[in-house]
């Protein structure tokens, strides 16, 4: 009986050793462990900081390299205030962003787990810091809004009574540009006389207006230096964009509806290339508007000049009456110098 006892007392010793053992074995696996998330926070803490750093020297970077695909200064006075504000809304939104990026990334580094921290400070809200970041940036963003609007109504306010007007319709795949001729008046013109052999805009023969109109299918357009143009946009088929990055404008060319984009190019073709250094500068038309398989190709130029070169060039324009002799009834010779109201021509365009 005796060496039963002390068999299971030996048997006893034996277990609580084991048992010892096993939960010292235990202990340091959690000790370890323990470690091992403590070390991986603080690598992906710092970690945390390192990108923040290479993000914003990887967006200097960025900048500097792509700075000579800017475009050159913009080419009328609206440009020059849209690029104005750009430059403000790109300073407000940067100085937030490198603001709330530092913090969050600093943030992640500073309060990452700790062994000294074993509570967080808690409260549900606070007034006047709601206050503070409601009131700032809806104060910021009524200002760039204003500005905005303001450059909006510049843009699309009637034209000048002295503008001159020139047309330029969309087709699939280029740019027709009439300009008003001698009696400085667009003639009507009508989608159902469209034909590409002889009336590329469908003008309408029966209105005296349309004898002189001159009509450029390169995409080419001239314009005054310093002189407001109106543009009136139209389309011949699908929706286009006349986009002209140069002026920092674009409008849409819809069909059947007439819309107008007015501006004053303050720069020549001439001093551009000089400002550039590029002899070969054009000013661009490009179509903002994805329309078709030969979207690509809808590429169009602007000619800035004085209005000496500007006369000596429209001297030399035949009128597209003159140029392609349609069969049709002959316009009203001689009836020229009736003048209609601009708006009553504008309305009376079917396209
Ligand atoms: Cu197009």
């Amino acid at each position: 009986m005796a060496g039963f006892i002390i068999f299971l007392l030996v048997l006893l010793v034996f277990v609580i050793i084991y048992q010892i053992g096993k939960s010292s074995e235990l202990a340091s696996i959690i000790r370890g462990e323990e470690y091992v998330k403590l070390k991986t926070n603080r690598t992906i803490a710092s970690l945390f900081v390192v990108f923040f750093i290479l993000g914003i020297y990887g967006i200097w970077k960025c900048n500097e390299y792509f700075k000579g695909m800017m475009l050159p200064v913009a080419a009328c006075k609206t440009g020059e205030r849209y690029d104005s504000m750009f430059m403000v809304t790109l300073a407000v939104t940067g100085v937030v962003f490198f603001a709330t990026q530092a913090v969050l990334f600093w943030f992640a580094f500073k309060y990452q787990s700790s062994e000294k921290r074993k509570s967080s400070y808690f409260f549900s809200h606070s007034n006047s810091l709601e206050v503070i970041w409601t009131t700032i940036p809806a104060i910021a963003m009524t200002i760039l809004v204003a500005i905005g609007l303001r450059n909006w109504f510049e843009v699309t306010a009637p034209a000048p009574a002295n503008a001159m007007v020139v047309e330029i319709v969309g087709k699939q795949f280029n740019w027709l540009v009439r300009y008003p001729g001698k009696d400085n008046e667009l003639g009507v013109r009508d989608f159902r006389k469209i034909n590409d052999a002889n009336n590329v805009l469908g003008l309408d023969w029966s209105d005296p207006h349309n004898a002189d109109d001159i009509i450029s299918a390169t995409g080419e357009m001239h314009l005054v230096v310093n002189r407001p143009v109106k543009l009136l946009i139209g389309s011949r088929d699908v929706i286009h964009d006349v986009g002209l990055p140069h002026f920092r404008l674009k409008m849409d060319a819809v069909p059947g509806i007439s819309s107008t984009l007015s501006f004053t190019p303050t720069i020549t073709t001439a001093e551009m290339k000089t400002k550039t250094g590029n002899p070969d500068f054009v000013y661009e038309i490009a179509c903002d508007q994805l329309c078709g398989s030969g979207h690509y190709s809808m590429r169009g130029t602007i000619i800035v000049e004085t209005q000496e070169e500007y006369d000596a060039w429209m001297a030399k324009q035949p009128t597209y009456y003159s140029n392609n002799k349609p069969t049709e009834v002959k316009p009203v010779a001689g009836n020229t110098t009736e003048k209609a109201e601009p708006k009553a021509t504008e309305k009376a365009m079917i396209n």
